[in-house]
């Protein structure tokens, strides 16, 4: 996925990378601040070019487009390797604090990082397009000869309650995977030849040492941060299987054990809002219901985007350049294939940014737009940093911008904007909306946490690539407490039915995301100086949280990760706090509702 700009932790560089080895000129005698300079310099002629192959490819996907993708990304990973070899020569100079926090920026490397081999760099490139081309092509068609494509067949996983329809769509996109199991398994040993080349131990090594402390520790930090959510999330997962088994029967899901991973709404069971019917705890109380009122009020893909800047704009934060509209693609092209799946693009140096999103009319969409331009907001801010650090102040900043944004969408934000009728207040209100809330973004935490914990076992060799798909299925029922709802063995590769595996997306940031998001809105809100429970809090139109936001913002990635943490919140730390009182009232609820069940799976 290089040359896409979702995110930028340590990718800063290579996103902004890519061209002719042979362009670089070794200059051992130069500075430590004079290579930094010159790497940018020649890392920003090089990136048009690779943008705009990657833009293309993910826009329209082609035997042609993979070829341009493939050859660019080639380009990429050999200046990147180059870039590396020569940054090493200045690892114990004498240097500002400045060229040495870009100097280790550049030793981090990148998700994807080069091998010093140019045969292999040839390989990797391949890998990545073929992998991403396949999953943003993928399609399933039935026994009555009806084909869909993954958003079609997310559709039917949202809306059906019918069990063995949901099971025949469940496994009919995984059949988009196999094809790449082995292409999967030599991504991993080209991989971690290139974390090797990088100095580090394995693939698993470099991913966990991209948060300004050692891997080992950001490993048990954030094993830390799960260990503070887990024992809400057991709660909500006892409940949603009680209310799971009276609606299919308990022969379907028994009131023990894991739940059938294809009824809790979304294909990978990683948000099960799309069940909060099945969930609702106070039948009928305050309806949620904001998609039909954006389907009734005729919204466009352009007017929902629009919704999304203007909640930023409200903030103080300047309006999206005009590019912005001209060059995004919001809107699904009918007649060729593209990657679906939401991203957002630093094209140009800030100056060009773009999203890419096949819009459809309804409130998880709404979210993801504003997940969306969270991260354009981002490149906007710190347009005038260096561009070895623009990018996140780590990986999880970047993720929980706009979704910090979508928790100041309350019932009273909505229904200013004229998306939900008049808002019910009281107890049995209160509760439903959290049980939304909680479906969303309390589910979503061990989904966020297992995926790289399924990669890092991958990548270190502790799951042998013949066990990829046992290996996939323990970690999820480990620590979801789902299980696949058919038999699966080694023929199938279901991990690699999730988008962030083919496109090789490192996932632990959307866990800290999930926490940190919780951490940013309650210090937005104090800042605005609201008193009051904070799920009611919205800070939307409040100019001195923009302030504090944008603030944070434009630090990019120039400071440790601690130090943004700082700024915004008072305090250096990721905390589970803040996430678990904003769901206070739900928890208590949840813990009275289970008190004679049998919890656990
Ligand atoms: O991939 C995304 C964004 C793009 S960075 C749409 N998300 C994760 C996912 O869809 O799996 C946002 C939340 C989790
Ligand atoms: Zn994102």
């Amino acid at each position: 996925m290089q040359g896409k700009i979702i995110i930028a932790v340590a990718m800063a560089l290579l996103l902004s990378a890519c061209g002719e080895n042979a362009t670089m000129k070794e200059k051992t005698s130069e500075t430590a601040k004079q290579f930094v300079a010159r790497i940018q310099a020649e890392g920003a002629l090089l990136e048009e070019e690779s943008s705009a192959a990657q833009w293309v490819r993910n826009t329209y996907i082609t035997p042609d487009t993979a070829i341009l993708a493939r050859k660019a990304g080639e380009r990429s990973l050999a200046f990147q390797s180059s870039m590396v070899k020569q940054a090493k020569q200045f690892r114990d100079a004498d240097m500002d604090t400045e060229t040495a926090r870009a100097i280790e920026l550049i030793l981090r490397g990148s998700s994807a990082p080069a091998p010093n081999d140019a045969a292999l760099r040839t390989e990797l490139s391949a890998i990545l397009t073929n992998m991403e081309g396949q999953y943003g092509s993928g399609q399933y068609c039935n026994a009555a000869g009806v084909c869909r494509e993954l958003q079609e067949l997310e559709s039917v996983l949202a809306q059906s309650r019918d069990y063995d329809e949901l099971l025949d769509v469940w496994q009919g996109w995984r059949q988009v995977s196999p094809p790449y199991r082995k292409e999967y398994q030599r991504f991993v040993e080209i991989g971690n030849q290139g974390a090797k080349d990088f100095g580090y131990t394995n693939l698993a090594d470099l991913w966990q040492g991209g948060y300004d402390m050692e891997s080992e520790v950001f490993v048990e930090e954030s094993r830390r941060l799960w260990g503070e959510v887990k024992p809400f999330y057991d709660e909500l997962h006892c409940y949603v299987r009680g209310r799971l088994s009276e609606t299919y029967g308990a022969e379907k899901v028994p009131n023990e054990g894991p739940i059938p991973a294809h009824l809790l709404g979304n294909m990978w069971s990683q948000t099960w809002d799309n069940i909060y019917d099945i969930a609702e705890p106070y039948s009928g109380v305050a309806s949620l219901d904001v998609t039909s009122a954006l389907v009734d009020q005729g919204y466009d893909e352009l007017q929902m985007t629009k919704t999304a800047e203007a909640f930023f704009t409200s903030l103080g934060l300047p309006s999206l350049p005009d590019s912005f509209y001209k060059n995004s693609m919001i809107k699904k092209p009918r007649d060729r294939n593209v990657v679906c799946h939401a991203s957002a693009w630093d094209i140009d140096n800030g100056n060009d940014p773009r999203i890419k999103q096949c819009v459809e009319i309804n409130e998880e969409q709404l979210e993801t737009l504003h997940h969306e331009l969270g991260h354009i907001y981002y490149y906007l801010m710190y347009k005038d940093q260096p561009s070895v650090f623009k990018g996140g102040a780590h990986d999880g900043f970047h993720e929980a911008i706009g979704d910090t944004i979508q928790l100041s969408m309350t019932p009273a934000y909505l229904k200013k904007k004229g998306l939900i009728g008049e808002t019910v207040e009281g107890y049995e209100a209160t509760i439903n909306k959290q049980m939304k809330m909680a479906l969303q973004k309390i589910a979503f935490l061990p989904f966020g946490k297992m995926i790289d914990e399924w990669r890092w076992q991958v990548f270190s060799g502790e799951i042998a690539p013949e066990d990829y798909n046992a290996g996939w299925w323990r970690l999820r029922e480990e620590y979801q407490g789902i299980a696949a709802p058919l038999e699966r063995t080694e023929a199938d590769f279901d991990a690699g039915a999730k988008y962030h595996i083919p496109g090789n997306t490192p996932y632990t940031r959307y866990f800290l995301s999930f926490i940190m998001q919780f951490q940013f809105h309650k210090s937005l809100c104090d800042e605005a100086g609201f008193e009051g429970p904070l799920h009611e809090c919205s800070i939307y139109d409040n100019k001195a949280a923009g302030k504090k936001l944008g603030d944070m913002l434009a630090m990019g990635q120039s400071k440790p990760w601690p130090e943004a943490m700082q700024a915004m919140t008072g305090q250096p730390d990721m905390d589970g706090s803040a996430i678990i009182d904003y769901f206070g009232p739900l928890n208590d609820w949840l813990k009275v509702q289970n008190k004679d069940q049998q919890c656990g799976w």
